[in-house]
């Protein structure tokens, strides 16, 4: 079976000729914020990526195939479509066999990088150990994801609605590199600190491109995962957020909702609950690991 990969034409010329590539996920696009912010975010991030040497591949599964990079138009409907699959690697393969609209979450998307060969990806924040894992199970399958194929992910840390310690734990045990980029201290998505020491810190996009590098000759499994602070200026205050990230979680738990569910639901009532600041914030934050992700492409290609 040849495999189902389709390119959009700029993606297609970059590869063609050697230049650097940053896939770019699409679940923050269709389940991550609301319309017209979600495309308008989608749009810009492609911009900033380019801005900064790259080329962006946005990648989703659309009538039996798996898009790497998607012209303007077809962003333009799936930033508008109803009925979108939130893609994890336990249904990536139905979707694409059943024709079904599908977003790739952190986990799809590297798998679909993978296969695509591109080896740097930038996102917003990555799944993890939900609050409340010891009873519900609820572990994001981003982190076996991040285990075993070998993409370098940029992203702002794990979101705050998540258990960070039981995370990084998780992280570790499974052998994945959690590198905080020009930090001591692991970034919470929303809070450039999260009181947490990184496991590793990184200067540099080359030396974090050389540690990717010298995973494959060591034979090692698995990415990497950057956790790049937000921007101060974009950054907020926890003692605000946090009475609001608990009231959302603990209205999650009273409605029962679940599984896939869960990450969508307590995005939107943060954004509701906080007028819009937490939005502007996760704009900010996905544009900057956009330019680092840029940067490591493009060191990759000359170390
Ligand atoms: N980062 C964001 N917004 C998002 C996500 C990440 O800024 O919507 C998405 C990613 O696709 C990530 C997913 O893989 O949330 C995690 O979902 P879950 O907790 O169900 O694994």
């Amino acid at each position: 079976m040849t495999l189902p990969l389709v390119y959009s034409a700029e993606v297609s010329k970059a590869m063609a000729q050697g230049a650097p590539v940053v896939a770019l996920e699409s679940t923050i696009i269709t389940h991550g914020m609301p319309y017209p912010a979600n495309l308008e975010t989608a749009q810009e991030v492609e911009q900033v990526v380019r801005d900064n040497g790259a080329v962006p591949a946005t990648i989703a599964i659309i009538d039996h195939k798996i898009h790497i990079g998607l012209e303007a138009d077809t962003l333009e409907n799936l930033a508008q479509a109803k009925d979108v699959m939130k893609l994890s690697r336990a249904d990536l393969a139905v979707a694409v066999a059943n024709g079904r609209t599908g977003a790739t979450t952190v986990a799809a998307t590297m798998i679909c990088a993978e296969l695509a060969g591109i080896a740097v990806f930038a996102t917003g924040g990555i799944g993890g150990v939900h609050k409340g894992a010891e009873t519900s199970f609820d572990i994001s399958a981003d982190l076996t994801e991040l285990s075993q194929t070998a993409v370098t992910v940029v992203c702002a840390g794990a979101k705050a609605i998540l258990d960070l310690p039981k995370t990084l734990e998780v992280l570790e045990t499974n052998g994945v590199p959690v590198i905080a980029y020009q930090s001591d201290d692991f970034p919470a998505f929303w809070s450039r600190v999260s009181g947490l020491a990184a496991p590793l810190r990184m200067n540099a996009p080359d030396a974090i491109a050389k540690a990717h590098k010298m995973r494959a000759a060591l034979g090692l499994q698995g990415g990497q995962l950057v956790a790049n602070p937000i921007p101060q200026d974009a950054e907020i205050d926890a003692d605000y957020l946090n009475p609001i990230i608990a009231q959302a979680v603990a209205e999650a738990e009273a409605q029962n909702i679940g599984a896939k569910q869960v990450t969508p639901f307590l995005l939107g009532r943060i954004v509701e609950l906080t007028e819009g600041k937490s939005l502007k914030s996760n704009i900010a934050l996905v544009k900057n690991n956009a330019v680092l992700g840029a940067k490591i492409a493009r060191a990759l290609k000359d170390v």
